[in-house]
């Protein structure tokens, strides 16, 4: 056993982080620094850079918290394209496929395998670098795992990674910035709530956030099975939380939501049929449907959604999973249509101090 672990390949991506038994075992992200006051990492306006990818649900955490905290002068970002690309064309012993930067005038680009044809809509070419994928960031900071996720977080002065562990990024974002940020009263992890918050967060991540990746990426019929059950347990019970309150937390919205929303925008297009997750359509559920469609239409998450990144990068990426990369065409987008979260709890707000 130790033997075999130990000859294991490192995983380059998140396809390949798969236990004997066909278990999705996400590994932990490597750069961890923080940005605070009198460290290192001074918080400054202008200094960092967030890479994001709009198909990421853990970059587009980031992304919506830097726009509701309004951040977008002090913070540049970078969008990379939804398709994965060979990282290092020039070398045929090298097959690593991860996220590269284009322009929107750009010619479209084909999947991996040759397939398709990918506009570059709404790309943010890399400013800061000039990097031309995300692999060159990370060899610029030295990196050691061999993994080139989004989100990362970039020092222009030391040039370096400061961070790419998604849910460090957005509670630096809350706090570290407020004597910049356009909207400093908005606290997403509030003291009095912050037990509350880790709770919800401890079994949101492995059965929902993680848990669509455990179900997609398990590579036998039991770990994708435990997976899919753990997945529907915890969204009945979100649907039976939100029945009763309008938020996770309860009545103001928190990082709790911002992090689940991220991934419920995405259940229906893409994981129900990409990730097998389809025991039930997302907005079969009253109250989590209501849910989606407040969050995406009035809490500040809408410029952290698009929708063609999200499902060309799924369908687009994967050549094991989706070799032809055909982009199921899906039905209408039910996130835009009313709710009724307003009436149903009149009293709460978002954000600590009410109304964003
Ligand atoms: N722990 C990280 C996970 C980030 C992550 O897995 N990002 C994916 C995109 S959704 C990625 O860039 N994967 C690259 C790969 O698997 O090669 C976070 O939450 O920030």
């Amino acid at each position: 056993m130790a033997a075999a672990a130990a000859a294991a390949p490192k995983a380059r991506t998140a396809l390949d982080e798969t236990s004997k038994t066909g278990e999705f075992k996400r590994t932990d992200a490597g750069f961890r620094n923080q940005i605070a006051p009198g460290t290192r990492f001074e918080p400054e306006a202008g200094r960092y850079h967030l890479y994001v990818s709009l198909a990421c649900p853990w970059a587009c955490r980031c992304l919506s918290v830097l726009h509701m905290k309004g951040l977008q002068d002090a913070i540049g970002v970078s969008v990379t394209h939804p398709t994965w690309q060979r990282t290092r064309p020039e070398d045929p012993a090298d097959e690593h496929t991860g996220w590269v930067f284009r322009a929107p005038g750009d010619p479209p680009l084909s999947s991996a395998t040759g397939f398709g044809s990918f506009p570059c809509t709404g790309c943010i070419p890399d400013s800061v670098n000039g990097a031309a994928n995300v692999r060159q960031l990370y060899d610029m900071a030295n990196d050691t795992t061999g993994k080139y996720s989004v989100p990362v977080l970039w020092d222009k002065k030391e040039k370096t990674i400061v961070n790419n562990e998604s849910s460090e990024i957005i509670r630096m974002f809350n706090t570290a910035f407020n004597d910049i940020a356009k909207n400093p009263g908005l606290d997403l992890y509030p003291e009095a709530l912050r037990a509350a918050i880790d709770d919800i967060n401890a079994w949101t991540y492995p059965a929902i956030n993680n848990g669509v990746y455990r179900c997609g990426f398990a590579t036998s019929q039991a770990a994708y099975e435990a997976a899919f059950e753990e997945l529907f347990a915890a969204l009945d019970r979100v649907e039976a939380i939100l029945s009763r309150q309008r938020y996770l937390a309860g009545g103001v919205l928190t990082e709790a939501d911002v992090r689940l929303f991220q991934t419920l925008i995405r259940f229906d297009e893409v994981y129900v049929v990409y990730f097998k997750t389809n025991k039930r359509f997302l907005r079969e559920y009253p109250n989590i449907a209501g849910y989606v469609r407040e969050l995406y239409q009035e809490s500040g998450m809408k410029p952290a959604v698009d929708m063609y990144h999200i499902k060309t990068h799924y369908y687009t990426s994967h050549p094991k999973l989706n070799y032809y990369a055909v982009v199921p065409r899906g039905g209408e987008a039910w996130w835009e249509q009313p709710h009724d979260r307003a009436a149903k709890f009149p009293a709460a707000g978002a954000g600590a101090e009410g109304k964003l």
